[in-house]
């Protein structure tokens, strides 16, 4: 998706014009995938521009860290106050995509990392429905892939690694060539895991149900959190458990949930129809609840978001 400029872009504490936020071309993150990101959304609300979770995302992003060995240059803090400083300068009032990262920069080659330099941006830019309106509106064509999720102990599946998405691109590739919008992955196990960046869900009887991520290797999803508090406080029980292809097949409604991709509807997986191809009635609840909660027209949920 052709990315829209903006006017700022926040790079290790300083905001810098947009056409200078540029890098060196042996930066380690470049040849080796050394680095976590995030992605956030803000969204309008009637008291102005508000960013969804941040807090929970700028945790995730220095918990990835962690992981991967790389001294975390900011606070949480810092990385939030720096994102809403980000969100508010480039004045945008419809809301925005929030991509935050940190990686290792310029100075050191060769696959050791902890030598390396580490560098934090955060930009934003004004981004559609990930998998298009129609998507959102009438639900996805999925496929599962033969690129299966990471075996844990080859990657770590809890973290947002930079290098990980490699894998989530091949996957993505051969769904768009067979004609797909996008691609399941089966976890190490056979079983599934998660999307190339989304969470899913599938509905039974009225209860839903979604892969436990580290049972199934995926990434623990903001949004996957935010619909099960959802869904409970509209009465539905909600559990994770592990799931077969089949148990998708053959569910009476399928949904993805991510960030980019916010709640959309599965038509059909593999080909088949999951029951009559269009959104369920309890896809359909979730997904208006989630895009009232976003932009402030539930109370309720008022501590998920933070003004700009
Ligand atoms: N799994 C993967 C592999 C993933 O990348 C995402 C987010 C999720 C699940 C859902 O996580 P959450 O956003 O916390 O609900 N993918 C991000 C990157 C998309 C991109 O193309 O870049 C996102 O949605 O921002």
């Amino acid at each position: 998706m052709p990315i829209t400029p903006t006017s700022k872009i926040w790079m290790d504490g300083k905001l810098v014009d947009w056409d200078k936020a540029n890098i060196h071309i042996l930066t380690h993150g470049l040849h080796y995938g050394t680095g976590a990101f995030e992605g956030i959304r803000a969204y309008p609300t009637s008291e102005g521009v508000a960013i969804f979770r941040l807090r929970e995302h700028m945790a995730r992003l220095v918990r990835s860290l962690k992981v991967l060995m790389i001294e975390s240059p900011f606070s949480v803090e810092e990385y939030c106050d720096a994102a809403v400083e980000t969100v508010r300068v480039n004045d945008l009032p419809e809301g925005c995509y929030i991509r935050p990262i940190v990686y290792l920069g310029y100075g050191e080659m060769g696959v050791n990392p902890l030598p390396a330099p580490v560098n934090a941006a955060i930009a934003v830019w004004p981004w559609g429905a990930y998998l298009g309106d129609e998507g959102v509106k009438n639900g996805v064509r999925m496929k599962i892939s033969s690129w299966h999720r990471h075996s844990p102990n080859a990657m770590p599946t809890a973290a947002k690694a930079t290098g990980m998405y490699i894998n989530s691109g091949l996957a993505k590739i051969e769904a768009v060539k067979a004609g797909y919008d996008e691609a399941i992955m089966l976890g190490p196990d056979g079983r599934i895991s998660e999307c190339t960046g989304e969470n899913l869900f599938v509905v039974n009887n009225g209860v839903l149900i979604t892969p436990p991520p580290s049972d199934a290797g995926a990434l623990e999803g903001i949004t996957q959190d935010t619909v099960v508090t959802i869904a409970k406080d509209l009465g539905y029980e909600v559990r994770f458990e592990t799931m077969l292809r089949t148990d998708i097949y053959l569910a009476d409604e399928g949904f993805l949930t991510g960030t980019a991709a916010e709640v959309v509807p599965i038509s059909s997986v593999d080909d088949r129809l999951l029951a009559d191809g269009k959104p369920g009635p309890i896809t359909k609840r979730i997904q208006e609840a989630y895009f009232e909660a976003v932009r402030g027209k539930r109370p309720e949920y008022e501590h998920w978001l933070t003004r700009v």
